[in-house]
């Protein structure tokens, strides 16, 4: 279950209406969305840089997953999501790999893809997803 490319890298931010113009500017693209994923707790925007997406998320819940790294870290880099055939497939392979999940089967996130995350636990510290369409 080879990754074809990052689908995204989610950056934590505070407030989204000032970071989305600094990103504009910095990207020279504009943000082609901004939704809500209320079961994870965020509001989300999107920016497409070539095949790449760069997802800020501002959380809506300071007990939510946002709002605790935020309090904790500050902003900054969240996760790096990897594009797959099949994310419900990848978190097995992972799984029987020896990896933890956070995601036993992919659910519904932002942007229409299916994902799910490992645990930073198992990979080094860093918070990985895969998505897939
Ligand atoms: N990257 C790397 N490590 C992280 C992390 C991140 N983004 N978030 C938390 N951690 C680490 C913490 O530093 C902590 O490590 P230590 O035990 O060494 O201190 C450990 O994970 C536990 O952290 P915590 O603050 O106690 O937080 P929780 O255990 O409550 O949750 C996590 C951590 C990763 C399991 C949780 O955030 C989660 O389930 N994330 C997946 C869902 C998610 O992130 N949704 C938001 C994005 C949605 C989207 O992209 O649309």
């Amino acid at each position: 279950m080879q990754p074809t490319h990052i689908e995204h890298i989610g950056i934590a931010v505070k407030n989204l209406n000032e970071s989305i113009p600094f990103y504009e500017s910095l990207l020279g693209t504009p943000c082609y969305k901004i939704e809500e994923i209320k079961d994870q707790k965020v509001k989300t925007a999107f920016f497409l840089v070539g095949k790449t997406k760069i997802e800020l998320l501002e959380t809506t819940d300071p007990e939510g997953p946002i709002g605790k790294f935020v309090e904790k870290k500050g902003e900054g880099i969240h996760h790096l999501a990897l594009a797959v055939e099949n994310s419900s497939d990848a978190l097995q392979l992972a799984e029987r790999n020896g990896l933890l999940l956070i995601d036993s089967v992919s659910r519904k996130g932002a942007d229409g893809m299916n994902i799910g995350f490992l645990h930073p636990k198992s990979t080094h510290g860093v918070l990985i997803e895969f998505c897939s369409k």
